[in-house]
């Protein structure tokens, strides 16, 4: 996967503006459509006008954070267990008052756990035992998610993203007694501390440890949901939990790692957030947030940074940027908020500019290069056939955006260019022996692909339901790693009336995870090889990570109750 990331970056860091006439594809297809330039420039005017606005308008929508003190409950210490999530589990050591109120020395070192995942800031207490200390008190402080981060040494690993998100500090303090907060905000259920250094004269202890915990959800406002089964509600738990530390003045991706804005990671938040809290504030602002940032052609970029001023990441990935349009739509539907709605449409309408480009003349989607294609972290993926339904799924949703807003004659282009790229994928992509759709180049099946035709309507009926249980049942065809991938490939087989095959997807993934001990959900989770994941190390995987807690979406908008 390591070759993919580095790649991907490359490419949307160094490859050229996707903007206008810069593409040297043919812009035939979009052309034929009657998408041409003169159609989207009112568009891109208006765009280009509004940025400032956006930036204010996402800064007045900022959410208000809650906050929740929270205790460690217990001393534990990683052991090595074959059947543990990553081979690690954690044993109960003693209590929390055997670390305190004694007078400890270099060396010492205690693992608090705070008996579920929070996201948060750490206070310490430091303590004498009435006599001086003539020296300053040096301590380690080691956060982590899961059992091996405890466990294995990130500094033995070669990760391909900054070991600084790597949750260590290392910190002095110059009194004692005294209480302390450490500088960043961690996410966390698990933190070791550990004394590096202090003074061999006037001994000093440990108060106490606690940490405050932080979201924009509301917990009291959390959706009343009468669970199928008892496994339903514990991953419906686990998601809840996952969006609730994800949530912040911002949906982030991973509290962890990467802390921003990330498109396709927001539409799973935002679906997940109306059925449970409903914080419409924060859908909003992350919405504003990518428009005011949009690059100067007014393409709406993959990622955002809120700090130290609102930033554009500048990554361009294809499948999210045909996924804005039906953030918005979604958020109008689940809002009612048709001046936002309104407000954002001409950059709506203006991504086709963009997402179109590679799809050639015959309304096929060849990877021109320009783009950095995501759809899943699967290394083996060929992203072709989910690439050309995610577009007609955006395609779509602009058209239904127009007509919610009384402008369907402005999206008729739209509407023609789906309907053709959905001609063009059931003559050029079906695999009428396979009973699936494939790539053009290898003839590649894979489950994203299969879902992302289903999702876009381009198979319905027995087509829809016979491609996914191709797939299914054909060992060679690529299986997704993220849960992101998976959330769309369990959406389709509900969309298909695959239900038993939808919930049996659900509890394969969401399910499994729950029985490895979950407390939240994870970036990446293959159910047969636990140490998977872009980074070159799954110790640099964020372990709350926003794109797994559509789970909760998917039980709760009545789609899962098959097996009860
Ligand atoms: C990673 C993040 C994020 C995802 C992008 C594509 O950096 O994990 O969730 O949206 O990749």
């Amino acid at each position: 996967m390591r070759n993919v990331l580095v790649w991907a970056f490359a490419v949307v860091l160094l490859a050229p503006d996707v903007s206008g006439a810069a593409a040297g594809r043919p812009a035939a297809f979009k052309d034929s459509c009657g998408a041409t330039e003169s159609v989207f420039a009112p568009w891109r005017d208006a765009v280009l006008k509004r940025r400032p606005q956006w930036l204010a308008k996402a800064e007045a929508a900022k959410p208000e954070l809650h906050r929740r003190a929270m205790a460690p409950v217990r001393l534990v210490r990683p052991v090595a267990d074959a059947k543990a999530f990553q081979g690690w589990a954690v044993t109960e050591t003693g209590t929390v008052p055997d670390a305190l109120n004694r007078p400890l020395s270099p060396g010492d070192e205690f693992i608090f756990d705070f008996g579920e995942h929070i996201v948060g800031r750490l206070s310490v207490e430091l303590m004498d035992f009435g006599r001086a200390v003539d020296a300053p008190v040096r301590l380690q402080f080691h956060f982590a998610e899961v059992p091996a981060e405890l466990a294995e040494d990130v500094d033995r690993t070669t990760p391909t993203v900054s070991t600084a998100w790597y949750q260590k500090e290392t910190a002095t303090f110059d009194d004692v007694p005294s209480t302390n907060s450490l500088p960043r905000r961690y996410a966390f259920r698990y933190v070791r501390v550990k004394v590096d250094g202090c003074s061999p004269h006037g001994r000093f202890g440990l108060g106490g440890v606690s940490a405050t915990a932080e979201t924009s959800a509301d917990g009291s406002k959390l959706r009343a949901w009468s669970a199928p089964s008892p496994q339903a509600a514990a991953i419906d738990r686990i998601a809840c939990r996952t969006l609730r530390d994800c949530m912040q003045t911002v949906f982030e991706d991973g509290p962890k790692r990467d802390r921003r804005l990330w498109l396709g990671d927001l539409r799973i938040e935002a679906l997940a957030n109306y059925e449970t809290y409903r914080n419409f504030e924060v859908v909003k602002r992350s919405l504003y947030l990518l428009a005011g940032t949009c690059a100067d052609s007014g393409l709406v970029n993959s990622d955002a940074y809120e700090r130290p001023a609102p930033r554009s990441g500048a990554c361009r990935i294809l499948d999210y940027t045909a996924l804005f349009a039906t953030t918005v739509l979604e958020y109008l539907e689940a809002s009612g908020d048709t001046e936002t709605a309104r407000d954002l449409w001409p950059l709506c309408a203006l991504q086709p500019d963009f997402f179109l480009k590679p799809v050639c003349g015959d309304g096929v989607f060849r990877h021109d290069g320009k783009w950095w294609c995501f759809i899943d972290w699967q290394e083996a993926l060929d992203r072709q056939t989910a690439e050309q339904g995610t577009i007609i799924y955006g395609l779509k949703a602009t058209v239904r955006l127009a007509e919610r807003l009384g402008r369907a004659h402005e999206a008729v282009p739209f509407a023609d260019a789906a309907s053709r790229m959905a001609r063009a994928a059931r003559s050029a992509l079906w695999n009428a022996n396979r009973g699936c759709f494939v790539c053009e180049k290898g003839g590649q099946a894979s489950f994203v692909g299969q879902a992302w035709m289903v999702l876009s309507g381009v198979a319905e009926g027995d087509m829809a339901q016979g491609c996914l249980k191709a797939v299914l049942a054909d060992p060679s065809a690529i299986r997704p790693v993220t849960p992101y991938a998976n959330h769309y490939f369990a959406e389709a087989l509900y969309a298909a009336g695959l239900r038993r095959e939808g919930d049996r997807h659900l509890l394969s993934i969401w399910g499994r995870m729950a029985e490895l001990g979950a407390d939240t959900f994870w970036e990446v989770f293959v159910p047969e090889n636990h140490r998977a994941g872009p980074y070159n190390t799954p110790l640099m995987n964020s372990y709350c990570h926003a794109w797994s807690c559509g789970a909760a979406y998917l039980l709760r908008n009545a789609k899962f109750d098959a097996i009860k």
